[in-house]
């Protein structure tokens, strides 16, 4: 008796601790502190304030674990409004949380601040965040990394060595950013190029009075390393290369892929990628740095950055000569132009489908829903002179609508059923007028779009198609299209014209690559699926800042399901007014 009630006993304690064992290794509260202030910063040799989190450029990195509950409380102490995006996290039912300026909440004010409060499920890998208000994510960006409960999917000879800082690019302007901006909508023109890419905010020696602003990583020799790739740049899209190093991608967008290795990577701004790089190298005195190095993958004919950032991979206990200049590119960088080299990488790219993380393709869909995404050229108001082409000002659409920010938050309105003509609900599922999109080149016909606030409105649970055709209006480019609140799968993509008879038949529906940004092919389509899951209002939108700025995005609404666990969750107190 007396031995079965120390069992039991024992049991229970065993149970207490199991328990105990399982809640602190699942979820918990991850709280942090964001200052958003001016920190003076000299790139360069130019010197001005920067707008900051806690006065670090880049951003501090948000580390949190799978299923945390995440606060972040954002205290604006500039004279500016400001918003925060947690780009990629999914926000199930947290609409509030999401964070571009007039789409889910109205903008943080100067002297006053607001708790972003989410819960981080079934994502694993890096993200990032960023200033979701007019230009601010130029330099208000940094990694948001969650790290994962599971064993990692992969098992390379060597144990995998995660401690080492992301590589996030980003561009430098020497002047005002802000003032970029406001000129570029002012005059209609496009907007002056950054001065320098930069790895962790670092340009690196091939600029002017740089070399001391060199990012450096130290490895050892015969080591796994996890790099954790994220573009930040404002405007371009990088190939990313180490020198006699090869990569093999692992995850995107915080979703694990096929394993594939290769010789550099193409990225663009909104995207992250997370490689695999071996320390193979037999380091000597002389090359015991090895130069890893981005540039922007091309194809507008517009002025734009053309110039490369490095950073230096040092393996330890060597001799470590600083290496000198002339500093040799990486053999593997591919050319700017090198759209044959973009393609085969991202056609490599498949989600890794197992049976811990399958694959969820809808394989049918119940709406289609095909837009044109497009430069434009609005005639000049009478009173004025325009710097885009031909005198005119450059604009951008989808399906011909120049997406206008409305002056309070769509989703506050879609919540509270506010008949406030904030919006309309009319997106068109088709482009409002057929032609060859990939045709000739459109420069001189009319080229004028529609502006308005249009969304997409779908009932929850809807298994939705987009084909994202771009357009030779003025000029093909390669459009990284972001979706906020749903991942997608990438089933197909091709160049020339969408056809709907033709082009579904060669859809991936096996292993697409699942993300929330897409790269549309310059003069082709992507043709992306989801399942409308998540209740609330989103921004779509081209990562191109330029192109978001002159209209390239639409609102996208998903209603609230039956169940209330298919609805928005209430807004919270302290969501800021307008
Ligand atoms: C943009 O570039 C032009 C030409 O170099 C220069 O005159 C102008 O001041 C620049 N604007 C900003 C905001 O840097
Ligand atoms: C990179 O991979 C390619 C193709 O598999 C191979 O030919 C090359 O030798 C590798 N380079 C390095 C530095 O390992
Ligand atoms: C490396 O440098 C050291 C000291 O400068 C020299 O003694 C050694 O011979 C060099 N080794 C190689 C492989 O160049
Ligand atoms: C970058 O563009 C400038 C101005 O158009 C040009 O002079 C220069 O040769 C270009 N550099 C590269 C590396 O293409
Ligand atoms: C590097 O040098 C340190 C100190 O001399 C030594 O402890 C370590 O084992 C060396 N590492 C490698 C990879 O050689
Ligand atoms: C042009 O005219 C419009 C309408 O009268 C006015 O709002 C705008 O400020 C004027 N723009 C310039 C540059 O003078
Ligand atoms: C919203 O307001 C407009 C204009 O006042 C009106 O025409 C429309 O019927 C209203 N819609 C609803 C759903 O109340
Ligand atoms: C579109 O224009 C291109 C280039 O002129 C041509 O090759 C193609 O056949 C055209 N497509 C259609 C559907 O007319
Ligand atoms: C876009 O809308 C404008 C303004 O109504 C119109 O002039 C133009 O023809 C339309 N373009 C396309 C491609 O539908
Ligand atoms: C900040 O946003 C509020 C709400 O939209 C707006 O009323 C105010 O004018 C903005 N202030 C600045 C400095 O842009
Ligand atoms: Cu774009």
């Amino acid at each position: 008796m007396e031995g079965s009630f120390y069992q039991h006993q024992l049991v229970a304690i065993l149970l207490v601790l199991a328990l105990l064992l399982t809640s602190s290794s699942s979820s918990s509260t991850k709280y942090f502190k964001f200052n958003v202030e001016w920190k003076s910063v000299t790139r360069l040799c130019h010197t001005k304030p920067v707008l900051t989190v806690n006065g670090k450029y880049p951003g501090p990195t948000i580390d949190v674990h799978e299923g945390d509950d995440v606060q972040i409380k954002v205290f604006n102490r500039v004279s500016r409004n400001t918003t925060i995006h947690w780009h990629g996290v999914r926000q199930v039912r947290t609409g509030w949380a999401d964070g571009p300026a007039y789409i889910t909440q109205c903008p943080i004010g100067a002297g006053s601040s607001y708790t972003y409060k989410f819960k981080v499920v079934d994502q694993r890998g890096t993200l990032w965040w960023h200033a979701h208000f007019l230009w601010q994510r130029a330099s208000v960006y940094g990694a948001f990394i969650i790290h994962s409960r599971m064993p990692f999917p992969f098992s390379p000879p060597n144990p995998i060595q995660r401690n080492i800082p992301p590589i996030i690019f980003g561009e430098w302007w020497n002047h005002d950013v802000e003032l970029v901006e406001k000129e570029m909508m002012l005059y209609g023109g496009g907007p002056n190029s950054s001065d320098a890419y930069t790895i962790n905010g670092l340009p690196g020696p091939l600029y002017p009075c740089s070399t001391k602003d060199t990012f450096i990583q130290t490895v050892e020799a015969g080591k796994t390393y996890l790099l954790r790739i994220i573009n930040a740049a404002l405007n371009d899209e990088l190939f990313f290369a180490v020198a006699n190093h090869n990569l093999t991608v692992v995850e995107i967008d915080a979703v694990y892929t096929k394993p594939f290795t290769t010789s550099a990577i193409m990225i663009t701004p909104g995207q992250t990628t997370n490689v695999l790089l071996t320390t193979d190298q037999v380091p000597h005195n002389s090359t015991s740095m090895f130069v890893m190095a981005a540039r922007p993958y091309l194809t507008s004919v517009f002025p734009f950055d053309n110039s490369t950032t490095i950073a230096f991979l040092k393996y330890k206990n060597t001799t470590n000569n600083p290496p000198m200049p002339p500093y040799t590119l990486p053999q593997n960088l591919p050319p700017m132009e090198d759209t044959l080299y973009a393609t085969q990488f991202s056609n490599n790219l498949k989600s890794l489908g197992s049976q811990d993380y399958p694959c969820r393709v809808p394989k049918k869909i119940d709406k289609q829903v095909v837009t044109t995404i497009s430069l434009n050229l609005q005639d000049c108001p009478s009173n004025q002179t325009c710097k885009g082409y031909l005198d005119k000002r450059f604009y951008a659409s989808m399906n011909n609508q120049s997406f206008l920010s409305p002056s309070t938050s769509i989703l506050e309105s879609h919540y509270h059923k506010l008949n406030n003509s904030l919006f309309t609900s009319d997106f068109p599922d088709n482009p409002p007028n057929v032609f060859n999109y990939t045709g000739v080149n459109h420069v001189t016909e009319n080229m004028n779009t529609k502006f308005g606030t249009k969304v997409l409105k779908v009932p929850f649970g809807t298994k939705l198609e987009f084909v994202l055709q771009d357009t030779n209006f003025l000029n093909p480019e390669n459009h990284p299209i972001h979706v906020h609140g749903h991942n997608f799968f990438i089933v197909g993509r091709g160049f020339g014209n969408f056809d709907a008879s033709k082009d579904p038949k060669g859809y991936n529906l096996v292993d697409p690559p699942e993300r929330n940004t897409v790269a549309v092919p310059v003069g082709g389509w992507a043709a992306i699926r989801l399942i409308a899951d998540n209740p609330g209002v989103w921004f779509i939108h081209c990562h191109l800042e330029e192109h978001t700025s002159w209209g390239l995005a639409m609102g996208f609404i998903v209603k609230d399901g039956e169940d209330p666990s298919q609805s928005v969750i209430p807004p919270p107190s302290d969501l800021p007014p307008c």
